[in-house]
Parts: C-alpha cells; sequence; structure tokens
C-alpha cells in the first residue's frame, strides 16, 4: 500500500532524530562550554580510570597483579567474576575528587584523583594510587601497578621512555589539545622515597578499548626478575614485546596503548599526573605533599557538604552508618558514565537492525561490574538523590537522556553504545525495538527538581528547551501504550510465548517476570503503566503552567488518571480485595516435564532431557490478575489514593502482613500467598521480581507512607507507625548487608535480607540514602 518509497521512508522513522533543536547542543559538554565537568570518572565498568566527555578520547586506566600467584591475574574491567571483598568509592564529589578504596586478596588499594581547572581543555589531574597488605601479618608481597593511555580512533600518543622506564608520555587530540601524561617515581605509603622497583613498559595496538584486558593479557611473560638488594631474587610476571591478537579481522587498530607498569613491594605509593598544554600559570605539579593537602581540602570540603544536605548526624546516625551513606552516594556519582555511540534498533517496518544516530550519554549505571550502561527507568531512581546533590547534574542528565529521542518520541530503553558496552551484552539482548517502553521515571526527577526553591530564568529556559521533547515523549506514552479503553495502559512487547513461560514476562515495565495476564493479549490493562501516566500528566501540567504553555488537556488527563472512583472502577478488583491489572488470564497454571515419546526398542538414556513446558489447566478468561504485590501498590506508591480511600487500610494493611508483604528486611515484590511467589519462570530462570525486596519499590513506599502520614484521615495513625517500622528495617538491613558483604546489591532475600542478584549494585540501592535522611 505504501510503495517503495513509502515502505523506505517508514523504516526510516525509528532512526531518525526528534527535529527538535537538542537540549544540550554539540559542545555544550566540552571543555569550553563546561571545562569543571570535562574529565571524570566516567568509565565505570574499569575499577580505576578517566575519560574526558569527548568522542573517542585518549583515556586512561589501571590495571594491577599481585605477583604471588604461578598464573597472572589481571585485574582491569569490574567483574563479578573476580570475586573482590569490596571496592567503591567512599567520598566523591561528582566534580573534583574521589577517593575509592579496594579490597583484593591480600591487599588493599586506595585510588584517590583530584582535578585542578585551567587552561582551554578542561585542565589537570592527579592520581594517586596507594596499596598495603591487606593485614599488618603478611608477608610483604610484590605487587604490579600497570596504568596506561590509550587513544580511541582520534588523537596521538608518544612514549618517552628512559632505560625501561616509561616516564612521560606526551599527546594531542581534537578536544584536549596537546597534554603530558607523568608517571612519577613510586613511593612509601606515606611519601618518602623508596629503594627499589622495576619497570616495563608497552607500546602497542588494540582493535579498541573493549580488547584492551587482552592486549595486556597476551603480552605477559614471568621471565623477568626482581632483585632488589639484600633480597632474594624473584621472577615475576610483566608486560613483554606485543603479540597482535589472534583472531582479529584485518582492518586498522582503532586504539594505540601506552602502559607503564611498576613492581615493587608493599606498602607503596604511586602518583600520575595529567597536564594540559593550555593551562599557562600552573603553581606547580599537584604531587606529594601539593596533593596531599588538596585532597584533604576535598575531603573536609565533601564532610560539610554531605552533612548540610542529608543531616545524617544530627539524625543521630552513627558515624559508621554514615560512612555508609557516604559511600552509597559517592558510589553512584563514581557510577557516572560518559558513553558515545549508538544503539541498534528495530521498528516492525525494518527487516533489519539499525544502526541509531550517534550521540553522547551522560548517566548513572545500575551495576559498575554487570550493567555498566544506562537504563531509562534505572535512570529516573538514580536522579532522585543526585537531584539532592547536584541538581544542575541531574539537570544535565534528563536532557542527555531527552536528547536520545526520535521523531517518534521513542527513546531506547537499555543504552548498549559502544564496543565496551556491546563486549557485555549477549547478542540477543543487544537489539532495541521501538514499540519497548519503561516506566518515564524521569517525571519522578522533574517533579523533584520544580519542587527546588531559587527557580531563576535559567532554570526555565531549560524547561523551555526540555519542553518540546517532553511533550512528544509523552505523547508517545499515550498513542503507543493506549490500553483498551480510555484512560487505560497497556505495556506492549510481552513476550508471546505462551507454552515455555510459567507467565509470559514484561520486560518493558521494568518489573520484568512479576506475575501479569497469563495469556498475553490487546485486552489487558497494566494499573503501573496508568499510574506512571497520572504522574506524567500531573508533571506535564506543571511544566506547560509553568512556561505559559496549553497545560489544560495534561490537567484533564492527571485529573482523569487519579479520579479514585475510575480506578477503582478499572482496576479495583473486588474479589481478589486488591487493586489489580486486568486481562485474558488463569490462575491454574504450572510447568511440567515434556512427555516424550519413546521408540520400541529405544534406551531411555539416549532420549533428550524432557523439557519444562506450561500447562494451563483451567482455560483462561477475561478477569482481574491475582498477584498481590508491588504492581497492586501502584495508586498507593505513586499518590493517588485520597487519604480517606477506604482502599488506602486494606493496602496499609497487606502492606504490614507478614503473610503477605511484610518482611524484616522490607516490603517483598510479590505476598508470600500469591501463587507465583517465589516460582522459577522456565528450568533456567528463577524468580526475580516474585518475592525478593527491591529498594526503588521500597523507596516509593517509604516515601508515600510519608506522605499519607502527614495528611489527616482515617489512616494516618497506621501511615505514621509503618513508615517509621518499614524505614528501620530497611536502612538496618541495607547498612547489614553492607558491612557484611561489602556491597550494596541488587535485590536483597526476603527470608534473610542478604543480598542477591548483582554486585556492586549502587544504582537505586543507594536511594537508602534519602530514607536515613527522609528526604521525598
Ligand atoms: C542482560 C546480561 C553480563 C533488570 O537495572 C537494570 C535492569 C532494570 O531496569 C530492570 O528493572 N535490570 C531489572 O528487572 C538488569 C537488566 C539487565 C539486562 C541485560 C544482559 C549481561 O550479562
Amino acid at each position: 500500500a505504501y510503495g517503495l518509497y513509502g515502505r523506505w521512508r517508514l523504516g526510516r522513522r525509528v532512526v531518525t532524530p526528534h527535529p527538535a533543536p537538542r537540549v544540550l547542543p554539540a559542545g555544550s559538554s566540552g571543555p569550553r562550554a563546561a571545562p569543571e565537568r570535562f574529565w571524570g570518572s566516567y568509565r565505570p565498568h574499569v575499577y580505576f580510570g578517566m575519560r574526558p566527555r569527548s568522542a573517542r578520547p585518549p583515556v586512561a586506566g589501571l590495571m594491577w597483579l599481585r605477583q604471588a600467584a604461578a598464573e597472572a591475574r589481571l585485574r582491569h574491567t569490574c567483574e563479578q567474576s573476580d570475586g573482590l571483598p569490596g571496592y567503591g568509592w567512599l567520598l566523591h564529589d561528582g566534580l573534583r575528587f574521589g577517593a575509592q578504596e579496594i579490597r583484593d586478596r591480600g591487599l588493599t588499594l586506595r585510588t584517590e584523583f583530584v582535578k585542578r581547572p585551567g587552561g582551554e581543555h578542561g585542565g589537570d589531574w592527579s592520581w594517586r594510587v596507594t596499596a598495603w597488605p591487606q593485614s599488618a601479618g603478611d608477608q610483604p608481597s610484590l605487587v604490579s601497578l600497570l596504568f596506561y593511555v590509550a587513544t580511541d580512533g582520534q588523537g596521538t600518543l608518544q612514549p618517552h621512555v628512559e632505560n625501561t622506564r616509561l616516564v612521560s608520555v606526551t599527546g594531542t587530540s581534537e578536544e584536549l589539545g596537546h597534554f603530558n601524561i607523568t608517571f612519577h617515581k613510586p613511593t612509601t605509603e606515606t611519601g618518602e622515597a623508596l629503594g627499589y622497583a622495576s619497570y616495563n613498559h608497552l607500546d602497542a595496538r588494540s582493535p579498541g578499548l573493549h580488547r584492551l584486558t587482552d592486549v595486556v593479557k597476551s603480552s605477559l611473560s614471568n621471565r623477568f626478575v626482581y632483585a632488589a638488594p639484600g633480597g632474594p631474587k624473584r621472577r615475576y610476571f610483566a608486560v613483554d614485546t606485543y603479540q597482535a591478537l589472534p583472531g582479529e579481522p584485518d582492518q586498522a587498530p582503532q586504539s594505540h596503548l601506552l602502559l607503564h607498569q611498576v613492581t615493587l613491594a608493599l606498602p607503596c605509593r604511586v602518583e600520575v599526573t595529567f597536564e594540559s598544554g593550555s593551562f599557562a600559570e600552573r603553581p606547580g605539579s599537584l604531587v606529594g605533599a601539593v596533593l596531599s593537602e588538596e585532597l584533604a581540602g576535598h575531603v573536609a570540603a565533601f564532610e560539610r557538604r554531605f552533612e548540610e544536605t542529608f543531616s545524617l548526624a544530627r539524625k543521630g546516625f552513627t558515624p559508621q552508618q554514615q560512612s555508609f551513606a557516604k559511600a552509597a552516594l559517592s558510589n553512584m556519582l563514581g557510577g557516572m558514565g560518559y558513553f558515545h555511540g549508538h544503539s541498534i534498533v528495530q521498528s516492525a517496518h525494518n527487516q533489519h537492525p539499525l544502526p541509531y544516530p550517534e550521540g553522547p550519554l551522560f548517566t548513572a549505571v545500575p551495576s559498575r561490574s554487570f550493567f555498566p550502561r544506562g537504563f531509562l527507568w534505572d535512570e529516573g531512581f538514580h536522579q532522585l538523590l543526585l537531584a539532592r546533590w547536584d541538581p544542575a547534574l541531574s539537570r544535565e542528565v534528563i536532557a542527555h537522556w531527552l536528547d536520545l529521542m526520535n521523531v517518534e518520541g521513542w527513546i531506547p530503553r537499555e543504552q548498549i553504545l559502544d564496543d565496551e558496552a556491546r563486549a557485555k551484552v549477549p547478542p540477543e539482548f543487544i537489539l532495541q525495538h521501538n514499540e519497548a517502553a519503561n516506566p518515564p521515571t524521569l517525571f519522578l526527577v522533574l517533579q523533584q527538581l520544580l519542587r527546588e526553591p531559587g527557580q531563576g530564568p535559567k532554570e526555565l529556559s531549560y524547561l523551555r528547551r526540555l519542553f518540546p521533547r517532553l511533550r512528544t515523549w509523552y505523547e508517545w506514552y499515550n498513542t503507543t501504550q493506549a490500553g483498551p479503553l480510555p484512560y487505560t495502559f497497556r505495556w506492549r512487547g510481552r513476550d508471546q510465548d505462551t507454552d515455555r513461560f510459567l507467565n509470559p514476562k514484561t520486560l518493558t515495565s521494568g518489573l520484568d517476570d512479576y506475575p501479569r495476564a497469563s495469556h498475553p493479549s490487546p485486552a489487558e490493562r497494566h494499573l503501573d503503566l496508568r499510574c506512571w501516566m497520572a504522574l506524567a500528566s500531573g508533571v506535564m501540567a506543571q511544566v506547560a503552567e509553568r512556561l505559559g504553555e496549553p497545560a489544560a488537556e495534561y490537567r484533564h488527563m492527571q485529573q482523569a488518571l487519579s479520579d479514585n472512583a475510575l480506578l477503582e472502577e478499572q482496576h479495583w478488583a473486588e474479589q481478589l480485595g486488591m487493586f489489580a491489572d486486568y486481562g485474558n488470564h488463569s490462575q491454574a497454571v504450572g510447568l511440567q516435564r515434556e512427555k516424550v515419546a519413546v521408540g520400541p526398542g529405544q534406551p531411555p538414556h539416549q532420549l533428550p532431557a524432557p523439557r519444562l513446558v506450561r500447562v494451563v489447566r483451567k482455560p483462561p478468561k477475561l478477569q482481574f490478575v491475582g498477584a498481590l504485590g508491588y504492581v497492586s501498590l501502584f495508586p498507593f506508591l505513586l499518590q493517588l489514593l485520597r487519604p480517606d480511600s477506604p482502599r488506602l487500610g486494606g493496602i496499609l494493611g497487606d502492606m504490614r502482613s507478614e503473610e503477605k508483604l511484610w518482611s524484616p528486611y522490607g516490603l517483598r515484590s510479590l505476598a508470600r500467598t500469591s501463587p507465583l511467589y517465589m516460582k522459577h519462570n522456565t528450568e533456567h530462570d528463577p524468580p526475580y521480581w516474585r518475592g525478593p525486596i527491591w529498594i526503588n519499590m521500597n523507596y516509593l513506599a517509604v516515601r508515600a507512607l510519608h506522605h499519607y502520614a502527614s495528611l489527616e484521615g482515617p489512616y494516618q495513625q497506621q501511615a505514621v507507625a509503618l513508615y517509621q517500622e518499614l524505614r528501620a528495617n530497611l536502612i538496618a538491613n541495607l547498612y547489614r548487608q553492607y558491612a557484611a558483604s561489602g556491597y550494596l546489591w541488587e535485590q536483597y532475600s526476603d527470608s534473610t535480607g542478604q543480598g542477591r542478584g548483582c554486585y556492586p549494585f549502587t544504582g537505586w540501592s543507594a536511594l537508602v540514602v534519602l530514607v536515613m535522611a527522609e528526604e521525598y
């Protein structure tokens, strides 16, 4: 019907950028417009590294090796399989400095950086890496620290070698101009001269940054001898002559790598300085005592600002609890990444995946080890915390996300932008589909930012630039995720395969395997999405009003979507006694071993293991979905219920019931009484949002309790009591788990409180800081 050209045009829509001027025009993150934020620890997927906010810039990083084992275990990118007992930023202001502690077996590293503004290209920075034996009794053992600089397709580097020691690297790049990186002589951990160290270096080409670890690993050899005067001679691993990686296609290598390896006894310290060529009147190098002094100044300023912002000392938290909260905030700031590249996307109108337009993304990440990239709905939660620390930062992050929008109003949910990101994701998860939504949590942040005092012309002009994109974004949800009736909504893109899964997943909702209608159909109405849209409508109305734009339609939507009578009509399941999804549903489903026909004379052990398949014991019909949990709580979580709503009492009761949602560690995602509580979805797909405690939803719950506790009504006292209990439980458990395991976790067991899933997960789990501070 469309003809060839028409079809081509339709197919291009998914990769056509939104026509509004970018909120952040080209260059606005660059060294001239934003020199303060140019350099940063924006490579959250490596244990320690920095890059500027630039496309394909030279980057810097650290690797290390304990010279103890027979084989060399190189540490570089954050890997759960490294099994480190703990790592993360203890202090980080998101701007000028950071201090991280990394505990490896037998060894503790402290990695610190400080920036110094000056010149035209983002200024200078210094690194200090200090290493100690893990416990005082440990044998003084050898460690190698490997510092590198690598290009990524742009810029040049020149090594300066004296004997075997790489003393410095000079270089240039488009946005950095000329620069000089110096690897200073190692010292003791207090900065005194050190007797002996061994030096090696590597000058190599890598296909790209995603292969740096492999390039270094493949060049390691243990033919080197460490011979401190008076000590025993010891062989050690070091970078040796570089061999090209096997199996790489014959293309020009993207990356030039220069690496300085220093091998020495613990304890020790090494400093590195980056000096920008255009920084003319430098008062002296930022090393040694000067660096110590700068660091101390930043630490003191951080402590002050932290207390001013969150008042945790005033609220009576112990110094240990305060350090925990500082680490949570710092690790989220230290988990900010700057990514540049393109998603790979598909719409119903393309036969083959297409590259999305190339662009930048400045965002926090959920997990430095497992998910070191941007996730749309996670980011709204991240910025709820960061907006308290640095509202300008949150504004910029929101702008980056909205600038990723296409002409349809779609923003890809998971941002897998460059080769380093793609290297961490199995191929089947890379493709982003344009029918896929994700909760529009950025509206939560906007709501928060609009409440900030001191909204001046700057904030207003920011909103003005944002508005055309917000409008299209809102419209996109309103049209593409519309439900079967007016004012209802439905997540598109649920799993379609009804034979394989106990309950087909709804990844787009963010609540992956949370039980929904057993048989996906266009008749579904999803309660959580409806509540998100009520929130979005309210914030759109507020923004429009502030800008003098037409707001009536948004207001109307907000009022309709928060009308308690309409909400009950569409989502209150009287028989179940809860708010619920509606759809084509059967409660009587289960997983069963498939029966495999045995042929005559066929020995049973030669048969393939029978698969688990779904059986439906009672045919589905249109009805409410009985799955008490986070979804049922949404009218409460997003504060749509009127304080005198009789449903509020019921919800508070379900929350406090230990048979249902209450655990001593937080609210479980699915009630113990719910049929799919802790059920596998397939043989290899364990329960995820079917019982465990998630901190983003618990944050919304404490926040809603705080809200209802402040409003007069029949349930006010109940809300007050629950608020105090839930808040105390969350804080106690997250602190306890952090102290015991060294990490914040993706989720927490509802039976033991233990951290589960991936770690470190300083994404929305860091919202515990706001719970401590009672900032909602
Ligand atoms: C899988 C595997 C190395 C799942 O925190 C990010 C998201 C949340 O948005 C979502 O609500 N997480 C939650 O249900 C993690 C999703 C990871 C998907 C990628 C690839 C990589 O293995």
